[in-house]
Parts: C-alpha cells; structure tokens; sequence
C-alpha cells in the first residue's frame, strides 16, 4: 500500500468517525455524576499512551438535558459554571418560529501564506451593520477545511435556536481554514511533524491575516472582549494553542476533544515533538486570562483518547484555570461538537 492511499484510508476513517453521529433519538439520560473532574493523578502526556477507546456505543441523544457543576478550578470569579452534557435535543431540531442563518463563503489574501485562502461566515439573523457583533472563530478538524463545519445542517439550527431562545447573544461565526501551508511550509495535510507547524502557523495567520480581513469586513466588535475561540480535534489544539501564544486577543476558549501535540507525546498516529515544553502551557504574567477555558471530550473517544483529559490536567498542574467535563454519550463526533458548543456559547454576546 502507498503512504498515499493509507493517507486516504485514515483520512476517510476519521472522516467516518467525525461525522458519524446517528440518529438524534431520544433513549437515554445521563446523570450530573457523569461530569467528571480531571483525573488527579500526575501523569504527563507523554506518558500516556493515547490508546482510543472500543467502538462507539451510543448513537442516541438523551431526552433531557441534566445540568451539573463541575467542582474543578474555575475561572476566579465565576463560582460555579453549570455544564449540560448533552446538547439538549429541542437544541438540534429545526422550529417554524426561527428562521435559519446560511454560510457564506469569502475569500482574502494570505502574506504569511503568499495565497489566497477561504473562510466561511455565519451572520445573525437581521445582521445590521449599526451593530457591533462579537466574533466566534470555529476551528475545524485535521484534513477539514473553511468548508467542514459549514457542511453541517445542524449548526445553524443550534446557533439560531440558542439566539432566538435567548442563550447566547448574537455574534458572527468564522471558520477558517487552519492549515496554514505553503510558503516555506508543506502544503499537504498529513500525520506528519512538518504538517502540524503548517497547523500551528495558523495562530499567526489568523492575527495578523484573517482577523483583520474580518474586522474590516464586517461589524465586528473589535478586540478581546469581542473575540472567542473554539475548535473541535485538530481545531480544538490549535484553539488552546492560539490563546496561549495571543492571550491578550480572546476572552473565551474552548476545545471539544483537542489532538494531542500542543506537548511532546506519541499516539497511533504519529509522534508529536510538541508545539511546547509542558512547563511552557502557560499564560504570560501580566496577561488578562481568558474568562473561560472550557475543554470537554467523549469519556470514550476512540480517535483522541485520554490526551484531552491530560491537557486539563496539565492545565490544573500548571495553575491555568479551566473547566473541563466528559460526555459519556458521545465519541469523536458531532454529539461531542454541540455538547461543548452548547456550553461554550453560553458566553458570548451575553
Ligand atoms: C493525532 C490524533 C488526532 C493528531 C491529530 C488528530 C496530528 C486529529 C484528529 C481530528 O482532527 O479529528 O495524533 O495528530
């Protein structure tokens, strides 16, 4: 088999597992005890093995929503944050009374890069320019692009529901494309060491390209009070990554089953050098931390393992204040994406 076709078959497995998300059936409750904190043992992610878990068993969202407070650090000032395990299911289904927002595709000009790149934008209902919006950038999954997230029907239907029931505040939603290649850079996406610093120039990319493109294209509400950012596996890394290295351009992080390699490890893909030396995973003194860093992950996810548990940890190991729960009914898929985006945009606009 060519390193060719075994990158295609990877990548349409975890194409597979990503999208992979079943019926939205409601069979199943799970209880407040399943928010779990992170385990308090001193592993280091290097010495985790990163094993995934066994096939994915629900395929079910459950009927209601359980709320708990996660016991773990918080953000100083927030006493406590109620976490929702699962997205709640009137959440994901579409009403007559909302109408649904659509993805527009945009293109700018990349000097870190030297191309053109794409991004795709979901504005609010009745966007007006007499407005200032907060802005959410939303970062895709390895081998994803500007176009993954906005080939989900279902985002729309949560963002708007969210909005019209008043959870969230309006903001513009921006997926990027954050395989920031060329130019020096590899231009392929693989499980490679030379494809994650094209993975990890994105931070970069995106303060000094992308986010100027949009604050001059858009009415957005500039800077740090106005700017939070998320992302799912590949994006969820890169999304913890950026607001380590720009702390002073986000006010809300959050990464849904974050890929290892931020620190050096090996995992059945690849080994990873590590973006950081763990003692680095750390917030510059002086900096405003964000007011949220929330991590969450599938108990059982059978692509990223336990390496987003060992983020939290090394998080709570290094005195960065986060939240971090598990999703007992979900794996790498979309019911991991909307439990953790449901929580996450819970701060924004409000
Ligand atoms: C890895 C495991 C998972 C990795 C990336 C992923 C680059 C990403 C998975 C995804 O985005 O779905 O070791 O290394």
């Amino acid at each position: 088999m060519t390193k060719r076709m075994a990158l295609c078959i990877l990548s349409a497995l975890l194409t597979a597992v990503c999208m992979g998300c079943g019926s939205q059936n409601n069979t199943k409750n799970v209880s407040a005890e399943d928010v779990t904190p992170a385990a308090p043992t001193e592993t280091l992610m290097s010495e985790l093995s990163g094993t995934p878990a066994a096939t994915p068993t629900a395929t079910t969202l459950p009927t209601e929503a359980p709320t708990a407070t996660p016991t773990d650090a918080l953000t100083p000032g927030a006493e406590t944050t109620d976490i929702t395990v699962q997205c709640p299911s009137e959440i994901l289904t579409k009403r007559d009374t909302v109408s649904y927002a659509s993805f527009e595709h945009g293109t700018y000009y990349s000097s870190i890069c030297d191309t053109t790149r794409g991004y795709t934008v979901l504005l609010p209902p009745g966007y007006t320019t007499e407005k200032k919006y907060p802005v959410v950038y939303l970062l895709h999954g390895i081998f994803g692009n500007e176009n993954s997230f906005a080939g989900d029907k279902t985002l729309p239907v949560l963002i708007d529901n969210m909005m019209a029931d008043g959870l969230c505040g309006e903001f513009i939603l921006v997926c990027p494309d954050i395989f920031a290649g060329g130019n020096g850079f590899v231009t392929t996406p693989a499980f490679t060491v030379e494809a994650m610093a094209a993975y990890d120039r994105f931070a970069q990319e995106l303060i000094t390209c992308l986010m100027p493109e949009i604050n001059g294209k858009y009415a957005v509400m500039e800077g740090r009070d106005g700017t939070a950012i998320a992302g799912f596996s590949m994006g969820g890394r890169e999304a913890l990554y950026t607001s380590l290295l720009y702390p002073e351009y986000f006010s809300e992080v959050c990464a849904i089953a974050p890929a290892p390699g931020i620190v050096e490890c090996t995992d059945k893909f690849m080994h990873h050098e590590g973006s950081l030396k763990e003692e680095e995973v750390k917030y510059k003194e002086g900096t405003i931390l964000p007011n949220h860093i929330l991590i969450c992950c599938a108990k059982r996810d059978s692509v990223v393992g336990q390496y987003p548990s060992s983020y939290a940890q090394l998080y709570e190991k290094n005195g960065i204040p986060r939240i971090w729960y598990e999703i007992p009914d979900a794996d790498h898929d979309q019911r991991a994406q909307y439990s953790g985006l449901y929580n996450f945009l819970q701060w924004i606009g409000k």
